[in-house]
């Protein structure tokens, strides 16, 4: 266990707009100064049609503005906790680029709901989009990200929607269905200079551990082609059987085999953790994979 190091601002810079950085900084005093007590919810969007270029004066106007769901409240430390949390990616990189195999960023919140400018689905910074930027920036031609959380990780697919130096691939309940719904389909491909980098595989509620697993050699088969010199992991572990939010059916012995497989990509690997609601078997997962891949 090695302790993250602070990272400058820039490093957030480079993946998610400044207005929203700087949105988040100080929301929690504004909301206080304006009156209010308990947790910040949003309640009003620039849905299709309006504008989204303009950032009101109005605190509930931009709490909307840099928001996609009500289930993200604002609070007292998180802020704090979502900047020091993507110190965590940000030290994962720094040491693959000097050499090591692999490493674990144990950070909350997650993140891989957050986009260029907004939070949602308990994600405020995109820390596996921070990890993959920040490994592009230390030498790295191209980067690969794989999402094994159970729900579609809409933030990184936007952060990287039209690169082609970054892969996302992503295995995921099917968001006719599933959170969060918006976006996840397998049609979603890239655009632009992106065209081709973008990957979802979408499986139905109660999918086989074995369609699954072949969802993984497709990722697996279509990162190897981008031929990545670093990949990133979006794990979250509520694929989990006994998760009480999500519907996959993959056992702890399953996470193992993850680690196994993903071991043989024989790519430093730096993992990021996601989701997970099993809180009692949720460490034993996160270790399965890990041990798994450490062989
Ligand atoms: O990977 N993302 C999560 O685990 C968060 C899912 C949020 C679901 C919100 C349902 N109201
Ligand atoms: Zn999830």
């Amino acid at each position: 266990m090695e302790e993250a190091l602070a990272h400058p601002d820039a490093c957030l810079q480079a993946v998610h707009e400044p207005r929203y950085l700087a949105f988040l900084a100080s929301a929690w005093d504004e909301w206080l100064a304006t009156g209010n007590e308990g947790d910040a919810f949003p309640s009003v969007w620039a849905i299709r049609g309006m504008r989204s270029d303009v950032i009101p004066d109005n605190f509930a106007a931009r709490l909307g503005l840099f928001s996609f769901d009500t289930g993200t409240p604002l609070t007292a430390g998180t802020w704090a906790a979502a900047r020091a949390g993507a110190d965590r990616p940000l030290s994962a990189a720094a040491w693959i680029a000097s050499g090591e195999r692999s490493v674990f960023a144990l950070t909350r919140p997650p993140g891989h709901h957050a986009g260029p400018s907004f939070f949602g689905g308990y994600c405020f910074l995109n820390n596996a989009a921070i990890a993959a930027q920040a490994l592009r920036d230390r030498g790295a031609a191209r980067v690969a990200i794989l999402d094994v959380d159970f729900h579609h990780g809409n933030g990184t697919q936007e952060i990287f929607y039209r690169r082609n130096d970054v892969l996302f691939a992503s295995i995921h309940g099917d968001p006719r269905t599933e959170y969060p719904f918006f976006l996840g389909y397998a049609d979603e491909q890239g655009e632009g200079p992106g065209a081709g980098f973008n990957l979802n595989l979408p499986l139905p509620a109660k999918a086989a551990v074995a369609d699954w697993f072949t969802a993984l050699e497709t990722a697996l088969a279509r990162i190897n082609g981008f031929a990545p010199e670093a990949l990133v992991v979006s794990l979250g572990v509520d694929a989990f059987a006994g998760d009480p939010i999500s519907k996959f059916l993959l056992q702890t012995v399953d996470y193992q085999r993850l680690g196994e497989r993903l071991a043989k990509m024989g790519l430093p690997c730096l993992f990021v953790l996601e989701g997970g609601y099993a809180v009692a078997e949720m460490g034993a997962n996160v270790a399965a994979v890990l041990e798994g891949f450490e062989g």
